[in-house]
């Protein structure tokens, strides 16, 4: 039977990843700034999509069209820049790791007896189902919002994790994760968290001294689109219009939509690109969501972090110029202090954190960025998560070398570690700011 059932999904995914076929994905390795930039400075010609971060002296992954890749080679080959192929045919790869995570889930269905595992990917049905079963189980401390919808009418879901409903002006701890649809192993680290604060409570203090203010999908329409449909899916999925390129090219760059200094740089006027900014802020009721949870609670926020994936990095503003805010020195302080709770506990095939401002680690600017659009609300410390990624090739007992989704046995250990961020990050918050504004 369970052959069966393989062979069929086998035969149905070959129609899928057709988009990404004659695509490669190459490592990129700056070893100086300068030869980042570069690289980067290039990311609108080549039209290079990097899933990977690179950093100085850190390998990125770059996806890159077939029409694209001899010049971008010429250009990799001119400027000297460390490269390697990670993938020659994307569809081809795409196609290997649906069979191996499909392989997976057929192993893993029947013995998992928890109520989210952290096994394997999820589904957004059995994702809600969890976030819903917690409400229900939990009513004096969870309240469940659910009030507004995303483009194609799911409801966007968030937790609010109170001792005493947020009545005692407690600072408030904001975390979301899935706004980039790709993205499938932030969603996880926060019903994760989830878990810790209300079922498996190791910490007591945190709920004593913090209100906490959990998002686990903020973009559900992409997660599905790009679970289901197309792998690499970044945006949302609206449309503004009913004519023929909306529906080519739909989407939003929820990263790109927020209002400070909204589609000024590192952003695009293009629906089709990857990185669209939006006809206009706050133009995606994804991110509107997030801006009214931030303007709700700006009096007591004093921390607020998006998981994105992937590059094991901590960022903070301003990253759409990289200069530094008033609040630099505590932003880096407590940066440190959450990479160095996950670097203890990461695993040593795994890179170490790296922890800057958002420019200056990445080498290029975006705007629009709910990080910075929080920063400038007033949320004192405010960051952007990149999960780690990739492991190191050598390790032969790595069956997803080569692919594009962290190895699924890899999950709960991300989620374990970023956990120990979440703790640093709070006490730390709750340390320098526990008194903000009451
Ligand atoms: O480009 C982004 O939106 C983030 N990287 S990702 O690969 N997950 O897409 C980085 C955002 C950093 N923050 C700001 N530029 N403000
Ligand atoms: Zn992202």
């Amino acid at each position: 039977m369970k052959l069966l059932v393989l062979l069929v999904f086998v035969t149905a995914i070959h129609a899928k990843h057709e988009k990404y076929s004659g695509w490669k994905s190459f490592y990129v390795k700056p070893v100086n700034n300068d030869q980042l930039l570069k690289l980067t400075s290039r990311i609108p010609e080549f039209h290079l999509d990097f899933i990977s971060k690179a950093a100085v002296n850190r390998e990125g992954i770059v996806l890159v069209e077939p029409q694209y890749q001899n010049d971008f080679l010429r250009f990799l080959a001119k400027e000297k820049i460390c490269h390697r192929i990670h993938s020659e045919d994307l569809k081809e790869q795409f196609d290997i790791d649906d069979q191996k995570i499909e392989v997976r889930n057929l192993a893993t269905r029947s013995i998992n007896g928890g109520r989210l595992p952290y096994d394997n990917y999820q589904t957004l049905d059995v994702i809600y189902e969890y976030i819903d079963q917690i409400a229900e189980d939990y009513p004096e401390i969870v309240t469940l919002v659910s009030s507004s919808k995303s483009f194609q009418g799911r409801p966007l879901k968030y937790l609010k994790i109170s001792k005493d409903k947020f009545s005692s002006n407690k600072p408030v701890i904001y975390i979301d994760a899935g706004i980039h649809a790709r993205e499938w192993i932030t969603i996880p680290t926060v019903t994760y968290a989830i878990h810790k604060l209300v079922e498996n409570v190791t910490e007591p203090d945190l709920l004593d001294n913090f209100d906490w203010i959990l998002f686990p999908v903020v973009n559900p329409d992409g997660y599905v689109f790009s679970y289901e449909r197309d792998k690499m899916w970044r945006k949302t999925r609206s449309l503004k219009d009913w004519s023929i390129t909306s529906f080519l090219c739909r989407g939003v760059d929820g990263n790109r939509n927020f209002d400070f200094m909204w589609n000024t740089v590192g952003a695009d006027d293009d629906k089709c690109s990857p990185i669209y900014a939006g006809t206009e802020p706050f133009s995606e009721s994804e991110t509107r969501t997030v801006g009214d949870i931030i303007d709700e609670h700006i009096d007591r926020m004093v921390l607020f972090i998006t998981v994105h994936s992937f590059g094991s990095m901590i960022l903070y503003p301003w990253g759409h110029n990289g200069s530094l805010s008033n609040n630099a020195f505590s932003l880096h302080t407590v940066g440190i202090d959450m990479a160095n709770a996950i670097n203890k506990l990461s695993l040593p095939n795994f890179p170490n954190y790296v922890v800057g401002n958002s420019m200056l680690t990445i080498g290029y600017g975006a705007s629009g960025a709910s990080d910075d659009y929080a920063h400038f609300r007033g949320v004192p410390l405010t960051y952007t998560f990149e999960l780690p990624g990739f492991e190191d090739e050598d390790d032969e007992s790595n069956e997803f070398t080569q692919g594009f989704y962290l190895d699924p046995k890899y999950i709960h250990q991300v989620c374990v570690e970023t956990w120990a961020a979440f703790v640093t990050g709070a006490r730390r918050a709750g340390e320098l700011y526990g008194k903000k504004n009451l």
